[in-house]
Formats: structure tokens, sequence, C-alpha cells
């Protein structure tokens, strides 16, 4: 059982306990990260808890549909709270509570409806932070909070943390955790968390179970990629019987896209080229073509899913976009046979994961060229790979099923600055020992 028992149960006491809490996905938020801090928001407030919900990014409009997105804020005041507190229990009761601003000083004025107010019933109460507990949610590690982590790195030292994922690569930080690495998504984990706690199973609505389901069909493409486990499938039936209202998200995620998005990735696509003798696929899109499409380098996002899915055929896809800021970054996936994470590593100081990497050029003359070269560098790095691979002294392969099937679900690296990391899953029993094996710490 991936979660343990222990786990699950100081997770649910620290929630118990904790008065403001305040939940944050990753920087460059997907549709997981968000629908995962949208429902831990949307129980937790039911719980009658002060719930704080983070969107580190500008707010992605494609997502506005989700429950609750109108509660996402984008910063903190990080700053101290100071409570008052009046204790009624000698039979004062309030009728108004209001202050005055003179000069240099602000007065409380209480007025009781019943009973008096002494002195000794008033107390005073200072936290150091706003927050009591910090749950943090579809991050591999903390850096991956992007600013919003080094804005608030105080907030972060001293608040407890609990650590709620699905990457393989998770460090582990934070106090609490509940990472489940062989879960499709975020909230795969959340709601095997939910489900173990009986009153909290009641606060499932239609709405939560929306954001739920919402993180396991993007997370898994629609059920396309191999993470998708049987688990996730009964999971994804049962969030359906509490009312997940699954036309409303795969209208919005994927026949929702705007018309510099199509233009963009139309120029994309129209552009891929591909080795077939050295298995390569590759397409580029330059800071032209943004220009001319009216679109951002962000809106790339999921090209790269397009591009494997229009010529899966193949070991290694590249997507080349330049970027705003300048320079280009590389998105690469690749099927068992490459080590991406290795090449992007030893070509290009970049890195990731073996099944996913990238890498960012910052100097080059000419960006088709610079491309081009690229590639070239690429495929004499397969070759060496897979001679290697070749010779009987190699290390065993992770063995996986072929074709199509074998790529993992992999988002950009984080190495690239890019959405957050490798979701691998179990494909087969022998790789489920792998990936437990891996995921302790
Ligand atoms: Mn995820």
């Amino acid at each position: 059982m991936p979660l343990s028992p222990s786990e699950l149960q100081a997770a649910t006491k620290a929630i118990g306990n904790a008065q403001r809490i305040l939940m944050v996905p990753h920087a460059n938020v997907d549709a997981d990260g968000l629908s995962s801090a949208l429902a831990c928001y949307s129980v937790f407030t039911q719980l009658g808890k002060d719930c704080t919900v983070i969107c580190p990014d500008t707010l992605p409009e494609s997502l506005d549909f989700l429950p609750n997105f109108k509660h996402l804020t984008q910063s903190i005041s990080s700053d101290q709270q100071f409570v008052i507190t009046l204790d009624t229990s000698g039979g004062m009761e309030l009728d108004t509570l209001r202050y005055t601003v003179e000069e240099n000083k602000v007065n409380i004025i209480v007025t009781p409806k019943k009973g008096t107010l002494k002195e000794k019933d008033i107390s005073f109460l200072s936290t150091g932070s706003s927050f009591d507990l910090l749950v943090v949610v579809d991050s591999a590690e903390l850096s991956l909070l992007g600013s919003f982590y080094t804005d608030n790195i105080d907030l972060f030292s001293t608040t407890p943390i609990l650590n709620i994922d699905h990457h393989i690569s998770n460090t582990r930080f934070g106090q609490l955790t509940l990472i489940d690495p062989t879960a499709a998504s975020a909230t795969e984990v959340l709601y095997s968390w939910f489900m173990t706690e009986p009153k909290w199973k009641e606060m499932v609505t239609a709405d939560i179970a929306t954001l739920l389901l919402t993180g396991l069909i993007t997370d898994t493409r629609s059920f396309q990629n191999p993470n998708t486990t049987p688990r996730s499938l009964e999971v994804a039936a049962n969030l359906l019987d509490l009312g997940a209202r699954q036309q409303e998200i795969i209208q919005h995620i994927y026949k929702t896209k705007p018309l510099s998005t199509l233009k963009i990735w139309g120029r994309a696509l129209n552009r891929i080229q591909m080795d077939p003798d050295a298995r390569i696929v590759w397409s580029s899109v330059s800071r032209e073509d943004l220009t001319e499409m009216g679109a951002t380098s962000k809106e790339t996002a999921g090209l790269l899913d397009e591009l494997i899915s229009t010529i899966p055929d193949a070991d290694v896809h590249v997507l080349f976009t330049e970027i705003e800021e300048g320079g280009f970054k590389a998105s690469m996936r690749s099927s068992v046979t490459v080590d991406v994470n290795r090449a992007a590593g030893r070509l290009f100081g970049g890195g990731g994961h073996a099944r996913a990497a990238g890498f960012k050029v910052k100097q080059y003359g000419n960006f088709q060229l610079k491309v081009v070269e690229c590639i070239q560098q690429l495929k004499t790095e397969m070759q060496s790979q897979r001679h290697e691979a070749d010779s009987p002294e190699r290390a065993l392969p992770v063995p996986m099923r072929t074709g199509e099937a074998q790529k993992q679900a992999i988002k950009p690296d984080a190495t690239t600055g890019e959405t957050a990391s490798v979701e691998m899953k179990k494909t087969e029993s022998v790789t489920t020992d792998i990936v437990s094996k891996l995921a302790k710490p």
C-alpha cells in the first residue's frame, strides 16, 4: 500500500489541529496542481478551517471553469497576525464590534448586548506566521514553487509542511508526507486520503469530484498515457458516481483553445521534421512565429504531446521554442531506448529525467541553423547510447512495454524552469517493484 495508515492519520490529525491553512501547487501551474489545491481548499473550508489557496502564476484562464477558481490568490501577506479574544463564558453577548481611528491610535469598540465585559475577559495572541500549516501539492520539490517559495522562505522554514504528491522524484520535503508514485495524479492521492476519513468522504461534493477528476484526466491525457492504472480507472468511475462533470472537463481542457494557440500549434505541426533512420522527430517555434500568431511561448505547452501522437514511431521527440526572455528552450521525450536526461546533460548542460528532459540555449546566431546543429548532436548521442546498450555488460534497463505505450506521462522538466517532473507509473508488476524501491528516501 503506497500510503501508509500512519502517514494518512498524521496528515488528517495535522489538518484537524490547524486553523489557518495555506494550499499551494507548483509554478507553471497545470490542471492537476491547481485542482489538487482547490480540492483541499474545498474540503478544509467545510471543516471550518481558514484557508488560503495560491496560484503561483498568472491565473490560467483556460482553467477558470474549475470550482472555487475565484478563491485563488496570487500572493499572501506573510505578516504577523494579532488576535484579540473576548471570553464570553461569563454570559456576555456581543451586540456590535467597531473601530475608530485617532491620530496614532486605533480604538476597538465592543458593545455588549447582554452582560458586561471585564478586563480579565480579554486575551491576546500574536502568531509569528499567518498560517499554521502549509499544504504543498503536486510538487516534487519546494524550488518548483518558484518565486512564491523564494519570496516566502521564512514562512516555509517556520511552518509545518504537508507534502502531497505522486512524482517519483519527490524529495520528501516537509514534516508530513502523502506521496504515492503509483498514483496517476496528485488528485488520485487526495482521493485515497479523503476516502479513508468517513467524515470527509461525505464532504466530497460534485464540485470536489470534478476537481479530482480534472487532475486525473489531464495527467493521464484522458487515460491515454501508460501511467493509467486499473486503480486510476476505478477512481475515475467512483468520481463520476459522486457527480464529477466529465464532459465539462473535456470541453474546457481539450476542446477550447484560443485562436493564437491553434495557430501556433498549426505552424509547429506544419514544420515537423523527421529522420526515420535515427528515429528522431522535431519541430520548432521561433520568436517571429509567436509574434506573427499573436501567441506566447507558454502556449506551446502540450504541443510536444501533440507531436508524439502525430508521429509516435520515434525514439526521441524534441520541440524547440524561442522564449521571450531571450534564447530558446528544448523539451525532449524519449522511448526507453534513449536516456534524454543524459543527452541533455552531456551535450547542453540541461537535465530532467530519463524519459523527459530539456535544456536551454542562450547564445546563437540563427535559430533554425542552431536547431539543425542540436539535432545532429542528439543523433550522435543516440547512436552512442544504442551502442552502449548493445554491449553485454550494460546495466539492466527498466523493463517496460514497447512501442508508444512505453512513453511515460511526462511534463516538461523542472531543470528548464518549465512545469514539473516525471510521473512514472507502473505498467507491469516488475516496474512497480522498481518504482517502490526508488520511492524509498
Ligand atoms: Mn500531477
